[in-house]
């Protein structure tokens, strides 16, 4: 049944509306029992409040880190009002029922994220009280409320006012998961923090993930989905992209954004980067983002047809007018000029993103993948091979301008779903293969995706070793000149003397870069 109000305990870090919903309790004839600050700042408005010392009969001590643990409190919070023997302890023993409880904890997360705080300091805002009377009051939700966060006094204070000082079951109900949501999401971010200093893989994989935003509809309209961001990630795509037009961005649009911002970030030099269905289509890098732009556009023309477009450049007026000459679904760049943007938002359809401050993410900071029931973790497969890392295996070496097509179609590839083939001339992708089940059918795609002609010269770039030597000697009677590989195979021989026996050069990096 619902719960008469008669004494309520204020303990708050986040003093938002603090004063409001006091007085709103006060003057219901709520009596308000508060801890140091935030008795102080409701005497400082001019309420009336009980400290907590004096209904503990104990002084808060050590610098605060034992202010409401009393026994005096918590079996105020307990105690069974209908049960016979909790009432007699009770009056024995001089405990008062607190009937509601309203705290918000020390800002342990924020102070995680700072950049300057210590461990001391951390550590520090570790609350203890403050989640032991929240597990109290939630527990003994049957006689007990609990407000947790500012934005839920205004419908706390309103049933209060309505129904005489009473809160009904399900309003407490509601109040108590919301509160053990609480609790359970502040010890994941401390677990959390506490697993990462440890740069290693915890038992218990503790992750909490709080809602951004509804997203209208998931892979297909059928699905329902929604956007979370990780609790106690240092960045998220949508915390660091701001969207300046266009319709909200859809459950695709977000998988390849992600994947378009990684990829762009391989390049420092300026890059222009198209992606499809999760792969890029066509990748390039210019001595201008109009030249990246067009070289990346012509590596698959048909493809790149509503495609997300990655740019690592301010979008010029020449940018932008090529641009609107093509279906682009999300176009992400670090910035616009402001002719480039008027040019740019004539079209309605096209989402316009601004690229903010990147921050790397942390080393050991883990890629997810859920299966059912469970997760796969692993590292991030960060970081990429130098050339002095690799070994040229073939007789002949490649020539400067081979190492330089050869390593930009080896960035390009990890960032493509395997089996991954990538074509590259002139610093830009001519054909991809992805995603096949066979290497040699992604070798073959790539070679059709390709024009004759750019094929002359061209390098090729394989993510993991090729079985047989049937992929290379295809790309090789296409016009290949050198390709790039990890190497590994039981077959390397045959690979190797394929390469040799058609004097192109052939690299192996000895590591490589499956994105399944
Ligand atoms: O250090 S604590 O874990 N020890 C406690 O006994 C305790 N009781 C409440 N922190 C404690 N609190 C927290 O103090 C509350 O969760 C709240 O965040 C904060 C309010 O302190 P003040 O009213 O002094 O500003």
């Amino acid at each position: 049944g619902a719960v008469r109000v008669r004494r309520a305990l204020l303990s708050v870090s986040d003093k938002r509306g603090i004063v409001d919903f006091a007085k709103g309790l006060s003057a219901l004839g709520v009596e308000l029992v508060s801890t140091g600050g935030t008795a102080k700042e409701l005497m400082d408005a001019g309420l009336e409040v009980r400290t907590i010392s004096d209904l503990t009969g104990f002084p808060e001590i050590m610098d605060g880190r034992v202010k409401t643990l009393h026994p005096k409190l918590h079996a105020g919070l307990l105690g069974v009002r209908s049960n016979e023997e909790h009432i007699k302890t009770a009056e024995e023993h001089d405990i008062e029922w607190v009937d509601l409880v309203c705290v918000n904890l020390y800002p342990f997360e924020r102070t995680a994220a700072s950049r300057g705080a210590t461990e001391e300091e951390v550590v520090e805002q570790i609350d203890v009280g403050g989640p032991t009377m929240i597990r109290a009051a939630a527990k003994n939700h049957a006689f007990v409320g609990v407000v947790v966060k500012p934005e839920s006094y205004d419908a706390v204070l309103s049933e209060l006012e309505e129904f005489e000082g009473t809160l009904s079951m399900p309003t407490r109900e509601a109040l108590a998961a919301d509160a053990f949501a609480l609790t359970a999401r502040y010890d994941t971010a401390i677990a959390r923090w506490f697993s990462e200093k440890h740069d290693d893989f915890p038992q218990l994989f503790a992750r909490a993930y709080e809602k951004v935003a509804d997203l209208s509809y998931g892979e297909n309209p059928h699905q329902r989905a929604a956007y979370y961001s990780e609790v106690g990630a240092r960045m998220h795509v949508l915390s660091q992209v701001e969207q300046h037009h266009g319709k909200q961005l859809s459950y695709n649009n977000l998988l390849d954004l992600d994947s378009a911002r990684q990829l762009i970030s391989e390049f420092e030099v300026p890059a222009c980067a198209i992606i499809k269905h999760n792969n890029p289509c066509g990748v390039a890098l210019g001595a201008t983002p109009l030249e990246a732009y067009d070289k990346a556009f012509a590596g698959d023309p048909l493809s790149a047809f509503g495609g997300v477009i990655a740019l690592n450049r301010k979008v010029d007026k020449a940018t932008a007018q090529k641009l609107v000459d093509q279906f682009v679904e999300v176009l992400i760049a670090p910035g616009y000029d402001e002719d480039a943007m008027a040019i740019l938002t004539a079209k309605p359809n096209t989402r316009i993103l601004e690229d903010g401050e990147r921050r790397k993410p942390r080393v050991g900071e883990p890629a997810i993948r859920q299966l059912a029931g469970g997760l796969l973790v692993q590292d991030r497969d960060t970081g990429i091979e130098d050339r002095t890392e690799m070994e040229v295996v073939t007789a002949r070496q490649p020539s400067e301008q081979e190492w330089s097509e050869m390593l930009f179609a080896w960035r390009v590839c990890k960032h493509v779903r395997s089996n991954a083939i990538v074509l590259a001339n002139d610093l830009a992708t001519i054909g991809i293969g992805a995603g096949q089940m066979s290497r040699v059918d992604s070798v073959r795609i790539a070679v059709d995706k390709a024009r004759i002609g750019s094929l002359q010269g061209s390098a090729l770039a394989s993510d993991a070793f090729f079985p047989f030597a049937d992929g290379p000697e295809l790309a090789i009677a296409a016009g290949v000149s050198s390709i790039i590989q990890p190497g590994g195979s039981k077959r390397d021989r045959e690979v190797v003397e394929a390469a040799d026996k058609a004097g192109i050069a052939m690299v192996l990096t000895n590591r490589r870069h499956f994105r399944h």
